[in-house]
């Protein structure tokens, strides 16, 4: 009988620890579940936000379209309205036209564009990077598997890049540095054409084997005062009469291709969602995050 009591108290004993272990856990359980729950839905309403980011920056992108010209590269800002208690929006769009398109080094049907090939290693030369990785380049896009260089289509992609990190694949472009170096001066989409009154320096200067770096400043210098209003009036930047007739077909004086962020943040909690559109509002690009 005693035994049995003993047995009944030291087993009730631990049935009393066991649940109150249980009970511990479960209350930490909720804590947890309700404070991830919480992150879960300021994640949520910022993914949210972000869209309409996105959704908003198509009014610009129709604007653009409208307009005869765009000289605006890059605008960033917060987006002024009520979002609900510690929600922020901020939206930047970014000119795509206004960086060199490295697929544009290939032709659609496979043929080497000579002419942006040339163009695409005078940047890299510019910008202080081995120009032979031009031709890296070259035949990670082209279809065919004849290297320009010895190993150059070991690992070959052989199409055109659906974006510009794609390039970090590509050996001698891996290094972070050269990577940057290069990555705000290109696209991989829009027309080909860049935008004149938008373009920096090391994009102007490589449009044309007869461009120097005095002559594309003089673009700035020009544009700062008198936005091109058609690709014509670059004759009457000084330097300009004869060069300028031989680029008219790699320049236009407005965007079609956007990159729009869209960065919404509620309660320290932040996501992001990228685009590309062009002015027809086709998405050739979305990430989020
Ligand atoms: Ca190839």
């Amino acid at each position: 009988m005693l035994n049995k009591e003993g047995s009944a108290l030291i087993i009730t004993l631990l049935l009393i620890s066991i649940l109150v272990g249980l009970v511990v856990d479960f209350v930490y359980d909720v804590y947890i579940d309700s404070s991830s729950l919480s992150n879960w839905s300021n994640a949520q309403r910022a993914s949210l936000i972000a869209r309409s980011g996105q959704n908003l920056s198509t009014q610009y992108l129709a604007l653009a379209k409208e307009s005869s010209y765009t000289y605006v590269r890059e605008i960033e800002m917060p987006v002024p309205g009520d979002f609900g208690t510690g929600a922020f929006l901020s939206i930047k769009i970014e000119d795509e036209n206004s960086k060199f398109n490295i697929n544009s080094i290939i032709y659609p049907n496979g043929m080497t564009n000579e002419k942006a090939l040339s163009s695409l290693k005078k940047l890299l030369e510019y910008l202080n990077i081995n120009p032979n990785l031009s031709l890296v380049i070259a035949d990670w896009i082209d279809p065919d598997k004849e290297p320009r260089l010895p190993d150059s289509e070991d690992v070959a992609k052989n199409t055109f890049l659906w974006s510009v990190d794609e390039l970090k694949l590509i050996e001698g472009m891996m290094d972070k540095n050269i990577f940057g170096k290069i990555s705000p001066y290109i696209t991989v989409y829009g027309n080909n054409q860049v935008n004149i009154n938008t373009a920096r320096l090391p994009v102007l200067v490589c449009l044309s084997p007869d461009m120097t770096e005095a002559l594309a400043k003089q673009i700035i210098d020009y544009r700062e005062t008198t936005p091109f209003e058609k690709t014509s009036s670059i004759v009457n930047v000084p330097g300009f009469e004869a060069i300028g007739i031989k680029i008219l077909n790699r320049i236009t004086v407005k965007g079609s291709n956007f990159r729009v962020t869209a960065k919404a943040t509620v309660n320290e909690i932040t996501r992001m969602v990228e685009s590309v559109m062009d002015t027809s509002m086709k998405i050739h690009f979305w990430r989020e995050g």
